[in-house]
């Protein structure tokens, strides 16, 4: 070729180091997506179970089982008391995911940090937030954790080990990078875990945090849950990616893609990764497969997904029916035991509830401290206009 027809570029190139010539590196990400806990094709007739790879003891198992009931049952009243409209504010179910928030939570250690999204009520559950608390939230009462202040799972608690959720998607990312590294100056030794959605990963705040993470070997794990839609925007519309775990190769960090409604699974891949992040080696994003089969919250009736879809994996692939069938057939519990921790659930939530019901509504003057620190903005009252 002669030097005419080279460009600028290429002149400058000295000879022989070409790099379009070069050996194609190997490429990195293909090797770091881990699939051992992926879902796995069914064996046509055969109902899905959960892996049986675990190090998880037989009375932890039965725990599991107990927080993801919980959650069930907890989310099932919500709208009970939400259709008799005691709710203040909206419903969001995570009724088929539920797997994914208490399996992954159970694997973190009493030191470390999450932080919930809407879909990851059983997180906070397994956090030991007790279901009075999440109904006196829900109902806006005095004496939920916010005292009527805010919504939902819109309240954190330090001393528990997690961070109330910032509305604006993608932005809790950053704020666990932070949690990753305050723990790192205060040599606490503390994993960092955030949830996102596949919609909020789209977001400039998730790739700033995340990116920050990787390049500091901040020790964050980032919990995504595909399940299928962000409102009713479905994931292909959302990504060009097929698997979110494929975005870790661009920040050069791990990526495990799980079967999310596989609680074992779960607790198993987030084991890992949370040992590998207190190792040292960093962040890791974990890609959780599941489908949330109710609308974004109780409002939406889902007119936007095609017939069928949500029943066939409310028959096929319900995290709960999994649990229970893998549970039995590892004889790990009969299925009178199983009925015994339910009726146990149960009698907790009746009684929770009534207690909630029980609280006043906050008092207005009250509830209007403690949204800013007082010390500086004073409390911003309502004009009493009609006194005036
Ligand atoms: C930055 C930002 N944009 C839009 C919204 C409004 N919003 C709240 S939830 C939601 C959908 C989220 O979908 P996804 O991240 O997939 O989570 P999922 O609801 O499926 O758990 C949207 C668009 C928001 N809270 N923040
Ligand atoms: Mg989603």
């Amino acid at each position: 070729m002669g030097d005419e027809t080279k460009t600028n570029i290429e002149r400058q190139r000295p000879p022989g180091k070409d790099p379009r010539r070069r050996r194609p590196r190997p490429q990195r990400h293909e090797m770091r997506i881990f699939t051992k806990y992926a879902p796995r094709k069914p064996v046509e007739g055969k109902p899905l179970s959960c892996t049986t790879e675990t190090t998880l003891k037989p009375d932890q198992m039965l725990e599991l089982y107990r927080y993801l009931k919980l959650t069930r049952l907890v989310e099932e009243r919500l709208v009970n008391l939400y259709r008799q409209t005691k709710v203040v504010g909206g419903v969001f179910r995570s009724l088929g995911q539920e797997a994914t928030a208490v399996g992954t939570a159970y694997a973190l250690q009493s030191q470390d940090f999450l932080s919930p999204l809407i879909r990851d009520l059983g997180a906070v559950l397994v956090r030991k937030i007790r279901p009075r608390e999440i109904f006196a939230q829900y109902m806006a009462k005095e004496w939920g954790p916010s005292g009527g202040r805010d919504l939902n799972i819109h309240f954190g608690d330090m001393a528990r080990g997690f961070i109330g959720p910032i509305s604006h998607l993608g932005d809790m990312i950053p704020v666990m990078t932070g949690i990753a590294l305050a723990g790192r100056m205060q040599n606490k030794n503390l994993v960092a875990l955030a949830y996102i959605g596949d919609g909020g990963m789209s977001t400039g705040a998730f790739h700033e945090g995340l990116n920050f993470a990787a390049v500091q070997r901040l020790p964050l794990i980032v919990v995504a849950e595909y399940n299928f839609y962000a409102y009713s925007t479905p994931t292909s519309k959302q990504t060009a990616v097929k698997d979110l775990a494929e975005k870790a190769a661009g920040y050069g960090i791990p990526g495990h893609i799980v079967d999310g409604n596989d609680i074992i699974a779960c607790y198993e891949v987030t084991k890992r990764a949370a040992d590998y992040a207190r190792r040292g080696g960093g962040a890791v994003l974990i890609e959780a497969k599941t489908y949330r089969r109710k609308g974004h919250a109780e409002h939406d009736d889902q007119r936007y997904i095609a017939e069928g879809e949500v029943e066939d994996w409310e028959k096929n692939n319900d995290p709960v029916d999994r649990y229970e069938k893998f549970l039995t057939d590892q004889k790990i519990a009969t299925r009178e035991k199983l009925d015994e921790i339910m009726a146990d659930v149960q009698r907790e939530i009746d009684e929770d509830v009534e207690w909630a019901e029980s609280s006043p509504m906050p008092d207005g003057e009250k509830a209007a401290y403690g949204v800013f620190d007082n010390s500086i903005v004073p409390p911003a009252f309502r004009p009493k206009v009609l006194e005036s």
